[in-house]
C-alpha cells in the first residue's frame, strides 16, 4: 500500500488517498481498478470507518485469503477515506456538518458564519434547544447556542436565524445536472474538495468501478440521480444491483439529486458507479420506527438548562450523529455487510489477456501472425454510455519487432473499440523477416480499464529462405 496526500480542503486540511495492490505484479496504473470514495458529507462518518476497515482487511488478508490475494495481484484498489475533511473534523467535535466549510451568509445579513450554534451545556455535542412560548402555547425550537449577533435565535424570517458554519454541498458540486442553488457552489467544481476528487479520477483512467459512500439511509443507488431516466447501461446496473441486494441485504432505491459525484464519473469516465447509503433511518429494514427502537440514543432526553439570554430552556432532541452513524461497537458489523460487494466490484472489472498466438508461414520468409485477446472480466472494456458519447478508450494491440522485420499487412497498433465481458477479439498481421536465424516478435495489449498483457513469438528463418525472398 502507498498512501499520499492528493490535495487540500477549503480550510487547508490534507485529503489522502491510498493505493493497494501487489506492486511486484505490475504498477498500479497498469491494472484495472476500483475506487472507494469516502464521505463528501462531513457528518456521514461511517463511510470513513468502512474505508479504513476495508484497507485493513485487504492488507491483513493478502496471502491468506484466496480472493484478496487474487484481487491484489491482478487489480488496484484506490481509497480516498474522506473527501470532506473539514466537515468531518467539525462533526467529530460534535457539530454535525454536512457541507464543507466555505463561509456562507445563510441569513443574508452580509456577515459570514457570524452566529453558529455551539455546545452550551458541555455534553460534547450540539443539539436542539427548546423554549416554552406562552403566546403560542407550544415550544419554539432553536439550535443549541447563544445569539451572538443580537438578531435573535429563530424568527418567522427563517430557520435557523443563526448563521452556522459554511458551506457547499460537495455532492451537488459536480457538473452532471448541476443546478444553481445556493449550496451547490458558484459553478461545478468550485470547491477544492471536488477538484481533488476530479483530478484524482482523471489521473487514474484505470478506474472501472466506484463504491461511493453516504449515510442517512440503508440502500444502494446508481446513476442517473439527476433525472429519473435510465442510463444506457441500465440492464447491467439492474443485474449488478440485484446481485448486491443479495450480497449486502441493502435494497436499491432511486434517490434524485443534481450534480452528484457518481453521475459525473459514470457520465464521463466509462466507469460503473454505485452509491451505498451505509446506515440510517431511511429505508431501514422494518421502517423508521424500528430504527428508533434499535437506536434509542437517537432521541436524547430534554434536559433543563439556564440560558444566559433566554432563561430556562431545554437541550436535547434528535441526535444527528446517531441518525447517520452506527454506535462504535457496530461499525464492524456494518462494514462486513458491505464487504462482499466491495470485493465484487474489484472482481468484475474487465481484464485483458492474450490467450492465443498463431503463426502461419507463407511464401519464403513471410509470416501471418494472429493474436487472440480475451476479456476475462465480467464488465466490457467500455460502458455503453461511453460508446454512445464516443468517450470510450480503445483496446490497443501492438506488434513490436526489430529492424530485420518488415510489416507487410496490418497496422502495427490495432485499436479495438470495445471487447465485451467474457468475449475475445482477434488481430492479424503479415510480416516479412529479412534475416535468417531466430527473431523475436512482441505482442502487447493495453487498455485503460482492462489492464495490460504481453506475449512473445520466436520465429526461425533458415538461411536459404531469406535469400529466396529478399530482393
Ligand atoms: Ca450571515
Ligand atoms: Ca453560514
Ligand atoms: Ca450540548
Ligand atoms: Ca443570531
Ligand atoms: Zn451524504
Amino acid at each position: 500500500m502507498k498512501a499520499y496526500v492528493i490535495g487540500n480542503s477549503f480550510e487547508g486540511r490534507e485529503i489522502w488517498a491510498a493505493e493497494i495492490t501487489n506492486f511486484l505484479k505490475g504498477a498500479p496504473l497498469t491494472k484495472p481498478a476500483m475506487l472507494f470514495v469516502g464521505p463528501h458529507h462531513g457528518n456521514e462518518m461511517i463511510g470513513k470507518e468502512i474505508a479504513l476497515y476495508y484497507m485493513r482487511y485487504l492488507l491483513s488478508n493478502y496471502g491468506a485469503n484466496e480472493t484478496v490475494t487474487r484481487i491484489l495481484n491482478e487489480k488496484t484498489i484506490y481509497i480516498i477515506p474522506c473527501v470532506n475533511v473539514d466537515g468531518n473534523d467539525l462533526s467529530v467535535s460534535g457539530y454535525p456538518q454536512r457541507y464543507n466549510c466555505r463561509p456562507m451568509d445563510d441569513d443574508g445579513d452580509g456577515l459570514f458564519d457570524e452566529d453558529p450554534p455551539e455546545d452550551l451545556n458541555g455534553d460534547g455535542r450540539v443539539m436542539d434547544m427548546r423554549f416554552w412560548n406562552e403566546t403560542k402555547g407550544d415550544w419554539d425550537y432553536y439550535p443549541e447556542g447563544l445569539d451572538k449577533d443580537g438578531d435573535g435565535f429563530c424568527t418567522n424570517e427563517g430557520w435557523p436565524k443563526a448563521d452556522g458554519i459554511g458551506g457547499i454541498d460537495l455532492n451537488r458540486n459536480y457538473p452532471k445536472g448541476w443546478t444553481n442553488y445556493t449550496n451547490h457552489g458558484l459553478y461545478p467544481f468550485s470547491e477544492p474538495e471536488t477538484q481533488v476528487v476530479r483530478d484524482f479520477v482523471l489521473a487514474h483512467p484505470n478506474i472501472a468501478t466506484v463504491f461511493d459512500t453516504h449515510s442517512g439511509a440503508v440502500c444502494l443507488i446508481h446513476p442517473w440521480a439527476y433525472t429519473g431516466n435510465l442510463t444506457p447501461d441500465n440492464q447491467l446496473y439492474v443485474t449488478l444491483r440485484n446481485k448486491y441486494e443479495t450480497l449486502t441485504g441493502y435494497e436499491y432505491h432511486r434517490i434524485g439529486a443534481q450534480g452528484t459525484t457518481d453521475d459525473w464519473i459514470y457520465d464521463t469516465q466509462s466507469t460503473i458507479c454505485f452509491v451505498m447509503e451505509l446506515f440510517g433511518g431511511g429505508f431501514y429494514p422494518g421502517g423508521y420506527t424500528q430504527f428508533e427502537q434499535d437506536y434509542p440514543d437517537l432521541n436524547v432526553p430534554w434536559q433543563n438548562f439556564t440560558h444566559p439570554q433566554l432563561g430556562e430552556v431545554q437541550i436535547g432532541g434528535w441526535w444527528a450523529e446517531r441518525a447517520y452513524n452506527p454506535p462504535e461497537a457496530e461499525i464492524e458489523e456494518w462494514a462486513l455487510k458491505n464487504l462482499p460487494m466491495l470485493l465484487d466490484l474489484s472482481e468484475i472489472t474487465p481484464r485483458l489477456k492474450i490467450t492465443q498466438l498463431n503463426m502461419q508461414k507463407g511464401n519464403g520468409a513471410v509470416f501471418n501472425i494472429s493474436a487472440t485477446i480475451a476479456n476475462m472480466g465480467f464488465l466490457d472494456t467500455a460502458t455503453l454510455q461511453a460508446m454512445q458519447t464516443h468517450t470510450n478508450k480503445p483496446v490497443n494491440v501492438t506488434l513490436s519487432f526489430s529492424g530485420n522485420v518488415e510489416l507487410v499487412a496490418g497496422n502495427q497498433t490495432v485499436s479495438i473499440a470495445v471487447i465485451k465481458g467474457s468475449k475475445t477479439a482477434t488481430t492479424q498481421w503479415q510480416i516479412r523477416i529479412k534475416q535468417s536465424g531466430y527473431t523475436w516478435i512482441k505482442i502487447q495489449v493495453a487498455s485503460a480499464k482492462g489492464g495490460r498483457d504481453e506475449a512473445y513469438l520466436r520465429i526461425y528463418v533458415p538461411e536459404r529462405e531469406r535469400l529466396h525472398t529478399i530482393p
